[in-house]
């Protein structure tokens, strides 16, 4: 029978919540179809850890989870007992860049039985997917502070757009449009005032267009992307974008989906040689935590995308499955989504669904 080892960092915050939920459900699939087997394995890393350590992960954190086959991740960040610059540097970060999960795959999708904020919008309407540059641009950690806590300071952020990081993001995301439904890639870009590294970026795009002839194209500038998703998220099929760009948009896919609770986050390194690492959109929502009402969607939904990546595709179907199967019924959905259950409820319902497929 396949094994799986299965890094498990449930992290800050909701993180701690949710995870539990995601490791019932794919459980739960394990054990209705009984073709493979998962060992996970939790670390405790992330503020707390911060706190007693000063690190958010031990020194040889990346040799221990270099040893997995996926890495299943909650949130990171609390920001009332560490500044977020310093835990999404000490852990989420790093492990993206390291293990050169460059592709971070944002599925954006209006669960059938859940309501959207947009009046007129269902679930035909609200169904495409964001590929993110996960490696370099607004979020390469170039920069520094001088003539600190003076008033002559001055801090520099410096993004980075390299052609092969831009390649081989676009030629991903050429790929994925080429087998997706419409045929469609969308460029985000900004290259009005991004005057160097929008345009580099418009260009890569436009070069490897001509390879891809079957694929339709069209670009947009952010802004007006923000307000497409908004007033025509039926037009869009594959969206390609910057990594903070897609960062941003993607919080608004939540939302036109009907919570941020429900968007899920596959940060891929395609060439397998390193851990990838799954997890929700959502951060450790501070406001929220210990009130036991996260939603569950979007960690159980990660834990799918995992399984499909591992190439349990059968068992990553019955997930999905189980999961429309209860959002559909609107039973035991937590607040964000006009229910009153917790999370755990929640978590027990879309189980029991997996195992009723
Ligand atoms: N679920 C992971 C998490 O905690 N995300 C919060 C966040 O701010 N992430 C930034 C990013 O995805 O780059």
């Amino acid at each position: 029978m396949k094994q799986y080892h299965i890094a498990v960092i449930p992290g800050d915050g909701i993180g701690m919540e949710v995870m539990p939920e995601g490791l019932k459900a794919l459980r739960a699939a394990q054990e209705r179809l009984g073709t493979f087997e998962l060992h996970f394995e939790e670390f405790p890393w992330g503020t707390e850890y911060y706190l007693k350590t000063g690190r958010m992960m031990p020194e040889d954190g990346l040799k221990i989870l270099e040893q997995f086959d996926a890495i299943y991740l909650g949130a990171v960040g609390f920001p009332a007992l560490a500044p977020d610059s310093v835990t999404l540097w000490g852990l989420l970060l790093p492990i993206r860049k390291s293990f050169q999960q460059y592709i971070n795959l944002r599925p954006i999708r209006l669960l059938p039985g859940l309501e959207g904020p947009l009046k007129g919008k269902g679930p035909d309407d609200i169904n495409f997917v964001c590929v993110r540059e996960n490696s370099e641009g607004e979020y390469a950690g170039a920069g520094g502070r001088v003539h600190i806590h003076t008033e002559h300071e001055v801090a520099i952020q410096t993004s980075v757009f390299t052609r092969h990081a831009v390649e081989r993001v676009m030629r991903f995301s050429f790929e994925l449009a080429r087998k997706s439904p419409k045929r469609k890639l969308t460029c985000v870009t900004k290259s009005n005032a991004c005057q160097y590294s929008m345009v580099f970026w418009d260009e890569v795009f436009a070069e490897l267009a001509k390879e891809y002839p079957d694929v339709t194209t069209d670009k947009w500038h952010v802004d007006a992307m923000a307000a497409r998703f908004v007033t025509h998220p039926e037009t869009l099929d594959v969206v390609v974008a910057s990594n903070l760009f897609a960062d941003i948009l993607t919080d608004l896919g939540g939302a036109i989906q009907g919570s941020l609770g429900t968007p899920p986050s596959a940060n891929l390194n395609p060439e397998r040689k390193y851990p990838s690492m799954f997890e929700p959109v959502h951060g450790s929502a501070p406001d929220i935590y210990g009130k036991k009402i996260a939603n569950p969607i979007a960690t159980v939904w990660a834990g799918a995308m995992m399984l499909d990546w591992l190439g349990e595709t059968q068992a990553s179907k019955l997930v999905m499955d189980g999961l429309i199967a209860y959002t559909r019924a609107r039973q035991h959905l937590t607040p964000d989504v006009g229910g009153n259950a917790s999370t755990m409820e929640a978590g027990d319902a879309i189980a029991k669904k997996i195992r009723e497929q």
